[in-house]
C-alpha cells in the first residue's frame, strides 16, 4: 500500500471539498490544505485555482506529480490507492456504491445548482416593472422541471435512507462522501425537516469526530 507523503486538498470555502476533507480526516493521512475564498461578488472560485487545475473549480487534490479534479474521481483515487476500507468489496454493495458516487454529482447537483443559479436570477433582477416578469419565467422553469425533478430524487434518497444505515453496504464508503455534500446544499437552500432520513443521516455524520476535524481544517462552512 502507497504511504501518503504530499497530498494537498485545494480547498475552496463552502464548497464540495468539504466532503474530500472529511475523508482525508476518516482515513487519518497526513495531508496539507490550500485555502482559496469564492469572490464576494461573483461567488466564483479565484482565477489563482487555475493555475493548479485548468477548470479551476474545486476540489483539486494534488498528490506528487498527480493533479486530479473532481470529487468523484479524488475519491475513488483516495480510497483505492490509500484506504481500500471505504471501497465495498461485495459485488452487491459496490454496484450500490458506484451508483451513488455517479448519482449524487449526475443527478442530485444539477437541479440544486439551478435552482441557486435561477434564485440569483430572480434577487438580481431590475428595473421594478422587469421583476415580476423574471419571477414568473423562474418560477414557470422551476415547477416545470427542477423542482419536480429535485422532489423526486430527494423522495428516493430518503427511501433508502430509511432501510439503509449507509449508502452503500453495511459500513460507510466513498459513496457516503460523495453524497454528504448535495444533502447538506440541499438542507441549506430547501431546509430542514421534509426529509427525516436525510435529516438524520446528515446529522450522524456531523457528529463524527473526524467530520469535525474537518470542519475545523477547512474553515468557517455554511452548510455544517
Ligand atoms: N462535479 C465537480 C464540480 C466542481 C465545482 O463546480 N466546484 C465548485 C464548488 S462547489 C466550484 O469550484 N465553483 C467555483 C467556480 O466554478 O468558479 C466536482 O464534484 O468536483
Amino acid at each position: 500500500m502507497k504511504t501518503p507523503q504530499d497530498i494537498v486538498l485545494h480547498h475552496l470555502n463552502n464548497s464540495r471539498s468539504q466532503r474530500i476533507l472529511w475523508l482525508l480526516e476518516e482515513m487519518g493521512v497526513a495531508y496539507t490544505v490550500k485555502h482559496y475564498q469564492r469572490d464576494a461578488k461573483t461567488n466564483l472560485a479565484p482565477a489563482e485555482l487555475k493555475q493548479v487545475h485548468a477548470l479551476g473549480r474545486s476540489p483539486v487534490l494534488t498528490d506528487g506529480t498527480l493533479v486530479l479534479a473532481e470529487s468523484g474521481a479524488i475519491i475513488e483515487y483516495l480510497t483505492e490507492t490509500y484506504a481500500p476500507q471505504f471501497k465495498p468489496s461485495s459485488p452487491e454493495a459496490l454496484i450500490q456504491y458506484r451508483f451513488w458516487l455517479h448519482f449524487a454529482e449526475g443527478s442530485l447537483m444539477p437541479p440544486l445548482v439551478a435552482r441557486l443559479v435561477l434564485g440569483k436570477a430572480r434577487e438580481k433582477a431590475g428595473p421594478f416593472f422587469i421583476k415580476p416578469i423574471v419571477n414568473k419565467l423562474v418560477d414557470g422553469i422551476i415547477a416545470a422541471y427542477y423542482g419536480p425533478n429535485l422532489e423526486q430524487s430527494l423522495q428516493y434518497v430518503n427511501a433508502h435512507l430509511a432501510n439503509n444505515e449507509w449508502f452503500a453496504g453495511d459500513a460507510l464508503s466513498g459513496a457516503d462522501f460523495q453524497m454528504s455534500f448535495p444533502l447538506e446544499a440541499m438542507q441549506g437552500r430547501v431546509g430542514k425537516g421534509l426529509y427525516p432520513h436525510i435529516d438524520a443521516f446528515v446529522q450522524k455524520i456531523h457528529a463524527r469526530e473526524a467530520y469535525q476535524r474537518g470542519l475545523e481544517k477547512g474553515g468557517k462552512y455554511a452548510y455544517a
